[in-house]
């Protein structure tokens, strides 16, 4: 096979975005050009405006989901996401503390792995509206490689999506082509 053919193999990553300080659009917009410096971006969500899960006194979120094909491994990948969300202006701060930009890998194809600074598939998918509505809307079929259902099963089951609503006006779809 020619080296050029190998893009081919590469997995789909999947991507939850999220921002709750500050111009949360813009921020969203310049996390999705920074990707795209290393990643081929296949698939951009709606943006959705979502109640804060777990810590609850704190603005409301735009969250979407994007899918993409990279060549960065995964631990490369979680670095360039540090740099980005760290370029963008985040802080460290407690756990779900409200941040300008925060971009977690959900999947990395059918990868499995858990280590002390990385888990993939991400642990919080089936229990969070604000990603699989998203996640839905641009992967309905893709399994989840851990307990083997379509991510359009696990929203069937999934609480709060009254907490997840569209934006008319808000997308993202044009940043990137
Ligand atoms: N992210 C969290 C915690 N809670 N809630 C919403 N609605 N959206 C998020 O992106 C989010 C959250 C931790 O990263
Ligand atoms: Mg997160
Ligand atoms: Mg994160």
């Amino acid at each position: 096979m020619a080296d050029s053919d190998l893009s081919l193999e590469l997995p789909t990553v999947y991507l939850g975005l999220g921002s709750n300080l500050g111009d949360r659009m813009g921020s969203l917009t310049m996390a999705l050009e920074r990707l795209s410096q290393r990643a081929t971006i296949r698939e951009v969500s709606s943006v959705y405006e979502t109640e804060p899960l777990g810590f609850k006194e704190q603005p409301l979120f735009l969250n979407a989901v994007v899918a993409a094909t990279t060549e960065l491994r995964p631990f490369e990948l979680l670095r360039f996401i540090k740099q980005i969300e760290s370029d963008l202006g985040r802080k460290a701060g407690f756990r779900n503390a409200p941040r300008p930009i925060d971009i977690d890998i959900l999947f990395y194809g059918e990868l499995v792995t858990q280590t002390p600074g990385l888990t993939i598939p991400h642990p919080g998918v089936a229990e969070r509206a604000f990603v699989l509505v998203p996640l839905v809307e641009i992967a309905p079929e893709f399994v989840h490689p851990l307990s083997q259902r379509k991510v359009v099963d696990l929203l069937a089951e999934v609480d709060g999506l009254g907490g997840v609503r569209g934006v008319g006006g808000l997308s993202l779809k044009g940043t990137i082509n």
